[in-house]
């Protein structure tokens, strides 16, 4: 490990970076490999692959056991999962979505050609505001898509109590939330359902794959129906389905890290706790806190950098970068930025200035089972030095920059 006093060891500064190999915000979390291994062997054995197998059957079960819910679809994604219960609730015209979200919560409203409408957040708990909802409905809005953003809680009730004042349906996109409680309950049983993501950079991953758990049992029917083409039995098809089934391969991936999930939340818990130690500290940044009454799964450390920090977000996240520490700007610069929405809304910036200001200020730090103590420590002792100059680091920077570009 190179010494890091001062800015010359910095890698902005030509100095080696701090780490040979890139540490990365989404390092998949593995659970056994033997025990994968065997469920693989068994999957060979029966030739069976897809298509509501066993083992799909059977992580379905311990999903609605362990997040204590009557029904558990698995999907091939969650972006799928979304799709899908968007759709099995029939919303339709308009929903309200917060802007400040990873994209596909807005694609999978707009894929079906329903408008995504963007409403701000509250500052600091970085998810919807229930007044802020409350003035985008128009007669046109059907429902009002929550995120439950790092893993905490959206304020379910003030958005449930506008969602009954004004009729309108109330599910969640809960993709970070595998494993989080909110009073007490696990967040999957708030709203009509709530959709996971357990895509590989998830600190609970199947590979590839998501679902939606729901007390509706109808929902819940209509659901299976869709993700297998709308087929009710051999040669019968009774609704217009598509394919969002998920496979025996990504199940056996599920039921093998359920089985490590303590120890995943448990390093995710050490290693969120020693970057608060260590970059609280520092006087700018703040790291996201989670509320210890609740279960959380800690798989995002967010730091927000505020103005007293001599140096800009994305010059942080620069100098990270070349010292391979692959920080990520989540998530800016927020969906309706983004080019299939930038033309729908030209003004809606106006309208987000919250959204704006956090998306402007976060930087997401690498987590999970892959990362320890002494690579945290690390990662501080590179903030310490940014934070005692900006004239240097900015230099430096752009003498790298004018090297790349005669290079
Ligand atoms: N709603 C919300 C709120 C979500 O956050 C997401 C997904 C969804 C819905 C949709 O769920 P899915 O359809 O994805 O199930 C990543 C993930 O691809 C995405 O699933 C996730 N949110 C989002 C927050 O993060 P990117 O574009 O940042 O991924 P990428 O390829 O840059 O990977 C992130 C880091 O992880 C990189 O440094 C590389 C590393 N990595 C990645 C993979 C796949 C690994 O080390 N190993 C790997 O296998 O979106």
């Amino acid at each position: 490990m190179k010494p890091l006093n001062s800015f010359a060891d910095l890698a902005i500064h030509g100095a080696p970076p701090a780490f040979a190999e890139p540490l990365h915000v989404g390092r998949p979390n593995l659970g056994s490999r033997e025990a994968f291994l065997r469920y693989a062997n068994e999957i060979f054995d029966r030739r069976w692959l897809s298509n509501n197998g066993p083992l799909v059957q059977a992580f379905e079960r311990r999903l609605a056991e362990f997040l204590g819910v009557k029904q558990c679809v698995a999907m091939c994604n969650g972006t799928i999962a979304l799709e899908i219960a968007i759709r099995a609730l029939e919303l339709q015209g308009e929903v309200i979505v917060p802007s400040y979200t990873f994209i596909a919560t807005a694609h999978a409203l707009q894929w079906q050609e329903i408008t995504p409408v963007f409403a701000d957040i509250d500052p600091h708990t970085h998810n919807l505001d229930p007044e802020a909802v409350r003035r985008m409905i128009t007669p046109r809005t059907t429902g009002i898509l929550g995120v439950h953003l790092w893993g905490r809680a959206c304020p379910v009730a003030a958005l449930q109590a506008v969602a009954e004042e004004y009729r309108l349906k109330l599910m969640f996109d809960a993709s970070h939330a595998f494993g989080c409680t909110q009073g007490g309950a696990p967040i999957g049983t708030l709203g009509e359902c709530a959709v996971f993501s357990f895509h590989a950079t998830k600190f609970f991953n199947t590979f590839e794959g998501g679902a939606v758990v729901t007390d509706n049992e109808d929902l819940a029917a209509k659901m299976r129906l869709m993700k297998n083409f709308g087929f009710s039995g051999y040669d019968n098809v009774i609704y217009p389905g598509t394919n969002g089934k998920m496979t025996e391969m990504a199940a056996a991936m599920g039921l093998v890290n359920l089985d490590a999930l303590d120890e995943f939340v448990a390093a995710n818990r050490r290693n969120h706790a020693v970057y608060a130690r260590r970059l609280n500290a520092i006087e700018g940044l703040s790291v996201l806190a989670y509320d210890d009454r609740e279960q959380n799964n800690y798989q995002y450390v967010v730091v927000e950098v505020g103005n007293e920090f001599p140096m800009s977000r994305d010059e942080i996240v620069r100098a990270l970068q070349a010292e391979n520490v692959l920080a990520r700007r989540y998530f800016w610069p927020g969906c309706h930025n983004m080019l299939p929405y930038r033309a729908f809304y030209p003004h809606a910036g106006l309208l987000l200035p919250n959204t704006a200001q956090v998306a402007d200020r976060v930087i997401v730090l690498p987590t999970g089972a892959t990362i320890g103590e002494s690579e945290i420590e690390t990662i501080a002792d590179i903030f310490e030095i940014l934070s005692r100059s900006k004239a240097f680091a900015s230099s430096a920077m752009n003498r790298q920059e004018r090297c790349r570009e005669l290079s």
